[in-house]
């Protein structure tokens, strides 16, 4: 192969290839000090496969005759052995045409160079895009996502097949999201891959208000600590999901750590360089690699590569290192007289020691070995996905050639004079006029249009790893991620059975903290992720309905929260009711104490002929046991549900009631006043008119009538939500309209009960019959004793027991009244009937009307 593609005849040119042949280079022995280009080890299949695409590439354009008919390609491929160094010289070998020190593949004869395909990972991309852009020679990149090449300034000659890592950044944060994660471990390459692809997340993730747990770094060239300090990161983080960037070569080591470690209930997010690389899908790694979703650019099939990569065989040629190479380690033989080392290995491993596994196996290779039987990444073409792209990285430069080529004379766009570029006289970097603006369809129908500057279309197919019937790794198609230019969309299949690596196999959970319960609010801890908090329930009267909240909401004005506060419940309203004890017991004694005074009316009114009922005024005495029923049951306004009529009717009818009673009284105290005067002066004074004792009833009540009819026009009383006395309650209570008023109103009773006292407890010693006198005195001072009581009582009492409090005072004085005034006298009549006539009086005086 390596002679092919080069005639003489034909107009030939070559394009350069750059893959990752083998994984690193060995360390150079310190003692020598020329400069000496450094050797490699650890064959990669992949990349050999990638290169035997590019070749294969080459070949079909070669044969189609619809591009670049008349001209041959040929190639020039290096090994970048996945490392800068090698890279960069590879770079300068291509700009000078200098044979290296040892050569690698190539194909050039002296042809000229137009672009290169290449080079795999960034880091060496962008090396090698450094120098070559010094001479703007066209360099199309087939796996170098990094977000940084995208800058045309720095890397004018970079071009590339493959989307920017920027959307798939963009695209991981969307897939956290959808499963509801917030806690994200992120392990990175120590290149510029892994660098800026975790700058750039790191970034999103702070977007979506997510957090990261940990960010730490797979060492390139194996150190212990830097090793160890991810391997601890992982093991004592809470976050169960970890973003890992890395390609796969620089991904295994840290692999064989987890495994090591047995660190196995993990959620591993791949980045598409890993997600499906033979190198990491290993059935023995499914334990700990299990379940990783992941991206991963489309795949295709390439017609008659398979057949190309089967048309392999040392014994073609000699000089091919690469293929003996090949042969050797797939084989683990020795293909005799060949100078290529086998499968040599000078990495320091995890224990620290340096293996060196270079002694030549002992098993000679017969050629015979047969390729069918072999398991291995190259021959494995159910995954092309970087394969295909160095495909159309190698079609990109042959069709800006071809562009180049059908340019017509005066039509071009080089000065001078629009001249065109010939074939084969040109310079490398007039294809980049064509790069830029080429569009072409691929033979899988997609359109590949790469000039543009990062606005891409295509998709990510999201691949889960779940092990199939044989036993094998299988990547599961469970969804997409679809972006153009402005949409960005990622679809997860309803029906896809995603495979999870947890112990009960459901969805993991990766949060610092649970979300916080309704009845709590988030409290964040200072100097921590924002994923990090307490929970802290909620004040009084304040509730958080929703799992998760910031802020606990306040109640509405009548709600007030429950116990677990997760809702705002209406707050109990509370006011004496008929129907509980307290209240029920308060109207039977009011209404006992009611009939109690129709009972003594009755009495009088049967009896209203006898001298002591008719003494001093039965009409009175009526007047105060009617206004004592009226108090009675003015009580029953004070129960029930408050509402303004009974907060209007309440104190009105009490001090109406007790004007009436008291004026009655002391129409009656008046007479007695009198007729002690009379006794004591023995002069000649009248008693006082019996009508002019209603008058005085009348006057007072008229004017207590008038006072409460200001009362009610002006400020009346009305019912008021009490709030404040208790969080948890509203008290419904009457709040008088105005202090003044009500003062004035109850200010009269006092005056009047005050009247009477004065003039009663002068005649309290009238001798009387049946110590009218004395009877009212003392009735009045329980009276006075009832009221006096009750202010402190009143004041100190809370809710509906103020009320209850009000009604006892209430009852009290009028069973006062009642007792005190009527019930010797109903004694007399009904129990002592010989006292109650007219002979007893004897020498006293008794003041009758008549
Ligand atoms: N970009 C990585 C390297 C890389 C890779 C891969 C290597 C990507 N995809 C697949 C091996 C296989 C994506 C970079 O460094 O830019």
């Amino acid at each position: 192969d390596l002679n092919g593609y080069v005639d003489a005849d034909n107009h030939s040119v070559v394009i350069g290839g750059m893959f990752p042949i083998h994984s690193r280079t060995i360390p150079v022995d310190e003692s020598i000090l020329e400069p000496v280009s450094a050797k490699c080890e650890g064959f990669n299949f992949r990349g050999f496969r990638w290169m035997k695409a590019m070749i294969h590439t080459i070949r079909e354009i070669n044969e189609r005759e619809d591009i670049l008919p008349n001209v041959t390609l040929g190639y020039q491929i290096f090994d970048t052995c996945s490392t800068i160094s090698k890279s960069v010289e590879a770079a300068l070998v291509f700009l000078t045409g200098q044979e290296e020190n040892k050569p690698n593949f190539r194909n050039s004869m002296g042809a000229m160079l137009v672009g290169i395909v290449g080079a795999g990972g960034s880091s060496l991309s962008i090396a090698a895009s450094r120098i070559l852009g010094l001479y703007y020679l066209p360099q199309v990149g087939y796996a170098s996502t990094c977000s940084f090449l995208s800058d045309k300034y720095q890397f004018p000659s970079f071009l590339r097949v493959i989307a920017s890592d920027k959307i798939q950044s963009e695209a991981m944060v969307k897939l956290i999201q959808h499963f509801g994660w917030v806690w994200i471990g992120v392990i990175a390459a120590d290149d510029d891959y892994g660098k800026y692809e975790v700058k750039t997340f790191k970034e999103k993730i702070e977007d979506a208000n997510l957090c990261l747990a940990f960010s730490e770094v797979i060492p390139k060239v194996y150190s212990y600590e830097k090793m160890q300090k991810a391997v601890d990161a992982v093991k004592t983080s809470t976050a169960r999901v970890i973003v890992l960037y890395a390609s796969d070569i620089d991904l295994s080591p840290f692999v064989l750590e987890m495994v090591y470690h047995n660190i196995t209930d993990r959620t591993w997010i791949a980045s598409e360089a890993w997600v499906t690389s033979a190198l990491i899908a290993k059935p023995e790694y499914f334990p700990y690699f299990g379940g990783s979703i992941g991206f991963a650019i489309p795949r295709t099939d390439i017609p008659g590569l398979r057949e190309f990569l089967y048309d392999v065989h040392p014994s073609k040629n000699p000089r091919d290192v690469l293929t003996i190479e090949f042969w050797q380690t797939a084989f683990n033989c020795t293909w005799p007289n060949s100078s290529v080392p086998y499968n040599s290995d000078h990495r320091v491993n995890m224990t620290g020691k340096e293996d060196r596994l270079d002694a030549v196996s002992d098993k000679f290779c017969t050629g015979e070995e047969k390729l069918e039987d072999l398991k291995n990444t190259y021959l494995d073409v159910s995954q092309l996905r970087i394969t295909n792209n160095v495909k159309q990285a190698v079609y990109s430069i042959a069709y800006a050639l071809h562009d180049l080529s059908s340019c017509e004379e005066g039509r071009g766009p080089f000065d001078p004079g629009n001249a065109r570029a010939y074939l084969p006289d040109f310079d490398a970097w007039q294809l980049m006029y064509y790069l830029h603006s080429l569009k072409f369809t691929a033979h899988d129908g997609r359109t590949v249009n790469i000039g543009q500057n990062g606005d891409l279309t295509g998709y990510y197919d999201i691949l889960n790893w779940q092990l199939d019937d044989s036993g094998n790794i299988a990547f599961v198609k469970v969804g997409e991620y679809v972006f153009t230019d402005s949409m960005f969309e990622l679809v997860i299949r309803r029906n896809a059975t995603i495979f999870w690596n947890t112990e009960s196999s459901e969805l993991p959970h990766s949060v610092c903290t649970d979300v916080c319960l309704p009845g709590t609010r988030k409290g964040f801890r200072q100097g921590e992720p924002v994923c990090c908090f307490d929970c802290i329930t909620c004040a009084d009267g304040h509730v958080s309905q929703k799992p998760g909240q910031r802020e606990c909401q306040r109640c509405g004005e009548d709600y007030w929260s429950n116990t677990t506060r997760n809702e705002c419940v209406l707050k109990e309203v509370e006011f004496l009711a008929y129907n509980e004890p307290l209240g029920f017991t308060l109207v039977i004694l009011s209404v006992f104490g009611a009939l109690a005074v129709l009972a003594v009316m009755v009495v009088y009114v049967i009896y209203r002929h006898t001298p002591l009922v008719n003494a001093n005024d039965w009409e009175l005495s009526l007047l105060i046991q009617a206004s004592l029923i009226v108090i009675l049951l003015s009580s029953m306004l004070f129960i029930g549900k408050p509402h303004t009529w009974t907060c209007m009717a309440r104190h009105i009818t009490l001090a109406l009631g007790f004007s009436l009673c008291l004026s009655s009284i002391l129409g009656k105290t008046i007479s007695l006043f009198l007729a002690y005067r009379i006794s004591k002066s023995k002069t000649q004074l009248t008693s006082i008119h019996p009508l002019s004792r209603k008058i005085i009833v009348l006057i007072s009540v008229l004017v207590e009538a008038g006072v409460c009819t200001a009362y009610l026009v002006l400020e009346p009383p009305r019912v008021y939500k009490n709030m404040e006395s208790q969080n948890v309650k509203i008290i419904l209570e009457c709040k008088e309209g105005s202090m003044e008023f009500l003062c004035s109103i109850f200010g009269i009773d006092a005056f009047l009960s005050l009247l009477c006292f004065l003039t009663t407890f002068v005649a309290r010693q009238l001798p009387d019959n049946y110590y009218e006198g004395k009877c009212i005195t003392f009735g009045l001072l329980v009276f006075f004793i009832i009221w006096v009581s009750f202010v402190p009582a009143y004041l100190s009492t809370k809710g509906k027991f103020k009320v209850a409090v009000e009604i006892f005072a209430i009852l009290a004085s009028s069973y006062g009244l009642l007792g005190c005034i009527f019930a010797p006298k109903c004694f007399i009549i009904l129990l002592r009937p010989k006292r109650n006539t007219d002979e007893i009086v004897g020498g006293r005086i008794s003041v009758t009307d008549k």
